[in-house]
This record gives C-alpha cells, structure tokens and sequence, in this order.
C-alpha cells in the first residue's frame, strides 16, 4: 500500500499559491487557483487536484494562457452578467462576478454568468456549492476539448464537458452533483495511465475505433460519452448552450485552437443562477423543505446523496489535514524550485 503523509489545508494552500506565483502568475489569480486546487484535494476529487497544477504551468509555458489577466465584469442591472476574462484561468473571474450573480437572482429571480474567453481547468462543484450556500439552485457547464466521440460515432468531436447542478438544503450541505458527460473525466484516464492501470471497459476506443482498456491508446482515440445517445445529447447541449449560444469556442475549436489535448482548452463558460423562492411564489409550499423531503426519501432507501463522498472526505481533511503519497509531496517540491 502506497504511504501517505498529511499536510494541513491551509500549508498546501501556501504551497500551490508558491508554485503558481513562482511560475509568474499574478498573485490574486495564484490565490484564487489555489482555493480551487486545494478543495479538490481536501475533498479527495485526486482528477482536479494538485494534479492539475503541470497542465497548468504547460499551458502558462505554451503562452497560450495569460496569467496576468485581470478579469473585468462588465456594468449592467439585467439577467445577463458578462465578465471578461481576457484569456486567463477562469477561477477569478468567477469570484469576481459571484457576488453579483448572487445579489442579482435574489432580486430578479433568476440570473446567468457568461464567462468569456476563459481557461476552465477545475472541478464545477466548486462554483455551484457556493450559490447554493447562498441560498441559489445553480448550473454550471462549460465545453472542453474535442476528445469524446457522439454516440454512433468513432472520432473526437464533443468535449468531456462537465454539468454540475446545486440546490440548497436547510441545516445540511448543498446537494451537490457534478460529473463530466464523458463517461470519465479526461483526468481520470491520465490517473490510469500514470498508474499503469486498465481502463474499465466501455470508457474508450482506440483511434481506429475499437474499444479499448488501454489509457495510452483511450488518449489517442476517443473517449466515449456517458450512457449512450442519453449523455451524447446532454454534451451537445453543453456545446450548444455555453459554446456556440455565447459566441465562444466550442469544444472541437477549443482543440484546434490549442492544438490538441495536451494544453487546457480555452473557450467561454456558462453558469445559472435561481431563486427558488421565486419559482414557487403563489403555490403556498416551500422548496427547500420540499427538497428535503425528496432527500430524506432517497436516503430512507439507502441511497447515497452525490457529493456525500466528497463532505465525508472534506470533514476528514479538515480534521487530520490531506493525505499525499511521497510523489505528490516530490511533485510539489519539484514545481517549487521551478
Ligand atoms: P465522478 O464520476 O467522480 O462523480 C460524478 C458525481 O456523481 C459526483 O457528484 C459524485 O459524488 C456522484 N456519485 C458518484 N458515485 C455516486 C453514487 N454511488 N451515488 C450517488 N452519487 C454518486 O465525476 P467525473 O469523473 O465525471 O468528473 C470529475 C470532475 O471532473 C468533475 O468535478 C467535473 O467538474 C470535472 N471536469 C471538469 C472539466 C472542465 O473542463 N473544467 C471537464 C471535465 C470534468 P461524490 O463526489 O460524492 O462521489
Ligand atoms: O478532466 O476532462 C477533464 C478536464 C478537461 C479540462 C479540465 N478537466
């Protein structure tokens, strides 16, 4: 069994906030990466953890990101925020906007988050935990890069592009799911490969279109979409509503425009913000407690609650620190003497 060390959430904070500010990253976009970067950890999601600080420095390396953007929320009072997020890692430019987007679906019922131009390297839960903490159901979605092959199909064309959705819940944390529409995130595959792991079959085929457990050879093919022409058709929403209804890139010119898969793709994001106590004004119920009662029964059949693993994992890490095997601490140091 691989040994593991513990390391309290605030030093690893330090530390990613080290490597990315030593690799020149401004230093509020460095912080802001960080708190995503951390959460993934403490909160055992390893596929958009410590692990995505390489792509991260690659792509900064590439020059195909700015990590000196200084994200710009453009003025308005409608349903429709726009912030600017000027070729940078779209993290910021969420928190820049967050307040907003709270204050205006509190007063208008519902309100969207255009993110332009943004690399979107983490894990979405992250974004829509924290409207629901502020009392919002939420959306979030973005494309990715073309790596997911349609359901019938045999080449790239669909990105992994992740959907996460929050709602609010009374003296518990927000329900919370997130997942990629491929039937993996690409992060997993890579997490194989490096550990010399099989894939699971049904996840992938090779570039000549036969299904394959081989991660190398899943990299070069095409991932598969989750639960057939059900999933497939989720993703081209995805493509549709954050990529071409914005005016960004979808995920195929996300590919191009990188040049692969190897550098983070670089498109727009979208997330939805609602009140619900404006849905349900006039039919005399409450939705939360409404919620509540669906959880309660999902959990009375034994069912797990989505996110359940991760707040198990969250309250262990903030108890006895976050666990890392030697080679993530060697990663660390590594980055930092970069
Ligand atoms: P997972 O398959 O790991 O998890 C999907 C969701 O299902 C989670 O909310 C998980 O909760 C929940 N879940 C898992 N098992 C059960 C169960 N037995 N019962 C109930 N719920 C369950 O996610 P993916 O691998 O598809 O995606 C991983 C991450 O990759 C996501 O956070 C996504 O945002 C990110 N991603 C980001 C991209 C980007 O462009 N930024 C692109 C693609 C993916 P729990 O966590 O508690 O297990
Ligand atoms: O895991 O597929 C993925 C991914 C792509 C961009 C960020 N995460």
């Amino acid at each position: 069994m691989t040994a593991l060390r513990s390391i309290s959430i605030a030093e690893l904070h330090r530390r990613v906030v080290n490597v990315l500010q030593g690799a020149g990253i401004r230093s509020e976009t460095a912080q802001s990466m960080a708190r995503v970067i951390v959460a993934g950890e403490r909160d055992n999601c390893k596929s958009h953890g410590i692990y995505r600080l390489e792509g991260c420095l690659r792509v900064l390396k590439a020059g195909k990101v700015a990590g000196d953007a200084v994200p710009q929320l453009l003025p308005g009072s409608g349903p429709v925020l726009q912030v600017l997020a000027g070729g940078g890692f779209a993290c910021p430019a969420f928190e820049l906007a967050q307040p907003e987007l709270v204050a205006r679906a509190e007063t208008l019922g519902l309100a969207a988050l255009v993110i332009r131009d943004c690399l979107h390297f983490s894990a979405l839960w992250y974004e829509v935990e924290l409207l629901a903490r502020a009392g919002l159901a939420a959306l979030s979605m973005c494309p990715s890069h073309a790596a997911v092959a349609p359901a019938g199909g045999t080449a790239p064309l669909l990105g992994t592009n992740p959907l996460a959705f929050a709602y609010p819940r009374t003296g518990a944390h927000p329900y919370v799911f997130d997942f990629a529409t491929s039937v993996a995130a690409r992060g997993e595959i890579e997490l194989h490969r490096r550990a010399g792991k099989p894939l699971p079959e049904g996840w992938a085929m090779d570039a000549d279109g036969n299904p394959t457990t081989d991660p190398q050879a899943a990299l070069d093919g095409a991932m598969l979409p989750f639960g057939g022409h059900k999933g497939s058709a989720i993703s081209t929403m995805i493509e549709l509503m954050a990529g071409a209804m914005l005016g960004e890139f979808m995920s195929a010119e996300a590919h191009r425009e990188m040049g692969g898969t190897r550098l983070l793709p670089r498109h727009g994001a979208l997330i939805l913000a609602f009140k619900p106590a404006h849905f349900a004004a006039g039919s005399g119920r409450d939705p939360i407690a409404e919620g509540e009662q669906l959880f309660d029964a999902i959990a009375g059949q034994g069912a797990r609650l989505p996110s359940q693993r991760r707040y198990a994992a969250r309250a262990r890490a903030e108890a006895e620190g976050i666990f890392l095997t030697e080679a993530e601490f060697e990663q660390l140091d590594r980055l930092e003497r970069l």
